[in-house]
C-alpha cells in the first residue's frame, strides 16, 4: 500500500528519514521522499507550517503521488489541563478555529458546503492505539482545532478549548482532514505536545518541539509496521 505521511516541519518528519534510505523528488516547492517499509511504500513531506501549505502538500501525495492512506504527525499547543508537554494524542476530530463568517449567522469553523468537524479515520486511531500499547506510550485523544496563529494567548487559548471543546490547537491538522475527506483517503492526525499555548508557549516550543516530534514520527512509524 502507499502510505503518506505528513509533517509541518522538517523536525517532524527528520526523526522517520533517519531511519529509512528515502529517493528524494523536488516538486511544487516541496521536497516529497519515497521509500520502501515492509510491504509498503512511503510517502514522506514536511508541508511547511500553516492550512496553505498542508492542503496542497497533501493534496500533491494523494493525487500525484499515489497515497492510499495519510498519516499526519507533528507537535501541538495543549488546550486542556490533563494535556503535558511530551505528552500524544490522536485526533478524534478537526476543526479550524480561524474560519469565520459568523457576521452571517454561521457558527464559527463553518462554510457553506463543508462540514465544521472532520471525523478521522476510526480503524487507523485503532491501529494507532495498538502502535502506543507497544511503544509504552499513553496515548490520549480529543478534538483538535486548527488555524493560521501560533496559539501563545491566555485568553485565546480559553475560547478556542471552549469553542470547540478541543484538546490541541495547531496549525495544519484540519486543512489536512479537509483534503482526506473530500478525496476519500482514510488518514488520522497524531500530535505530541510542545507547549500549552499560554503565554510565552513559544519558549516551550523551541525547547521541546524536537523532543515532541521524534515521539509522534516513532508512533507514525510503529504504525505502518502494524498496517
Ligand atoms: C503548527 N505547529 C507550530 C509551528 C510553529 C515556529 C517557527 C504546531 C504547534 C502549534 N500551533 C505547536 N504549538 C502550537 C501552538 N501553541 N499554536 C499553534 O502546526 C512555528
Amino acid at each position: 500500500m502507499k502510505i503518506a505521511i505528513l509533517g509541518a516541519m522538517p523536525e517532524e518528519i527528520e526523526p522517520l528519514l533517519a531511519n529509512l534510505d528515502a529517493k528524494k523528488i523536488d516538486y511544487a516547492n516541496n521536497e516529497f521522499y519515497l521509500a520502501k517499509f515492509g510491504a509498503h511504500e512511503l510517502i514522506i513531506a514536511y508541508s511547511k507550517i500553516g492550512k496553505v501549505n498542508s492542503t496542497l502538500t497533501a493534496t500533491l501525495m494523494i493525487e500525484k503521488f499515489g497515497a492510499e492512506k495519510l498519516i499526519f504527525t507533528g507537535v501541538a499547543g495543549a488546550l486542556k489541563e490533563g494535556l503535558k508537554i511530551g505528552e500524544i494524542l490522536y485526533a478524534t476530530r478537526l476543526v479550524q478555529h480561524d474560519l469565520d463568517i459568523t457576521a452571517f449567522g454561521h457558527p464559527h469553523g463553518f462554510v457553506p458546503g463543508s462540514p465544521i468537524f472532520v471525523d478521522t479515520d476510526a480503524n487507523l486511531n485503532e491501529i494507532a492505539q495498538r502502535a502506543a500499547r507497544e511503544l509504552g506510550l499513553n496515548l490520549k485523544s480529543g478534538i483538535i482545532a486548527s488555524g493560521d496563529q501560533f496559539v501563545c494567548d491566555e485568553a485565546r487559548k480559553a475560547w478556542i478549548g471552549a469553542e470547540f471543546d478541543a484538546s490541541a490547537v495547531e496549525m495544519e491538522g484540519a486543512s489536512v482532514a479537509q483534503v482526506c475527506h473530500a478525496l476519500n483517503v482514510p488518514f488520522c492526525v497524531l500530535r505530541a505536545i510542545s507547549d500549552e499555548a499560554g503565554n510565552k508557549a513559544e519558549f516551550d516550543f523551541d525547547e521541546f518541539v524536537v523532543k515532541s516530534a521524534k515521539i509522534s514520527a516513532n508512533l507514525a512509524l510503529k504504525m505502518v509496521e502494524l498496517l
